[in-house]
């Protein structure tokens, strides 16, 4: 049977814009360089391909130097998607620019009405619950709106916190397999992973903790081989993707796909 936490047929992307240089930073680390940015891009959608899944590629945005991290737009459950609502002011109109897609893959798609905000960055769904991750971008009504709607479909939501100066909940953490995490130990340490199976990143790749597990891959930052070998010997498919760009907008490999 398959398992829809990390088996999927479908993804979205969409390819970055010339606008990136723009985006949201908590550190200037330089500027991104888009041309390098698309060739990682394009690595990345052919990597998804390779699963055999089929995969929505979007135009670039320009309007919205962000849009390139479309994970922060929905959430896609088997059951429906929900719309969210960013807490980044900036990239609010990047979930209408989405919806269009989204709904023509989905009968059933609901949408955070606010005043909350919450962002996919934050969500990891596991095979027993959804986790979701306060943050400076995910606030307690925006969790308890969306925990309302997945209630209706059968899921329950905890919501979790995200460790102080950092992006997301995800930036710390992947789901490797329904009952598998791949973790930092200071997100790790706040127990919200009790009872899973917990891999930490070694100390000092802890940039590679947000890995995306797509069907028989898991797609890792390239540069950080011990966690590529820790993750070798447990027996996962590795593929070593570039993120430079994207890291200098404290991206990584969750934020550039929905996935369902
Ligand atoms: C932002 O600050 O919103 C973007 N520069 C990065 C978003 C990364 N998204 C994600 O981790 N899901």
């Amino acid at each position: 049977m398959s398992d829809p936490t990390y088996q999927f047929s479908r993804a979205i992307t969409r390819r970055p814009a010339a606008s990136i240089v723009d985006g949201l930073r908590a550190e200037d680390t330089g500027t991104p360089d888009l041309a390098q940015m698309l060739k990682d891009h394009a690595r990345y959608v052919a990597a998804l391909k390779r699963t055999g899944a089929e995969v929505i590629e979007l135009p670039p945005l320009e309007d919205y130097p962000d849009a390139v991290f479309v994970e922060d737009t929905a959430l896609c459950l088997p059951q429906g998607a929900v719309m969210m609502r960013p807490g980044a002011a900036s990239r609010l109109g990047e979930v209408a620019e989405m919806e269009p897609t989204i709904r023509a893959v989905y009968d059933d798609v609901r949408r955070i009405r606010g005043p909350g905000h919450i962002e996919g960055g934050d969500i990891l769904v596991t095979g027993r619950e959804i986790l979701v991750g306060r943050s400076d971008r995910t606030d307690a009504a925006g969790v308890a709106e969306l925990a309302g709607i997945v209630a209706e479909w059968g899921h329950d939501l905890r919501e979790v916190f995200t460790p102080p100066g950092v992006l997301h909940f995800k930036t710390d953490c992947s789901l490797l397999d329904g009952e598998t995490i791949l973790a930092t130990r200071r997100l790790d340490a706040s127990g919200c992973f009790e009872g899973y199976r917990v891999l930490h990143v070694p100390e000092g790749e802890e940039a590679a903790a947000n890995s995306v597990r797509f069907n028989d891959l898991v797609l890792l930052p390239a540069g950080f081989a011990r966690t590529a070998e820790m993750l070798d010997k447990a027996g996962y498919e590795v593929v070593e993707i570039n993120n430079s760009e994207c890291a200098k907008l404290d991206g990584g490999m969750s934020c550039l796909s929905l996935r369902f």
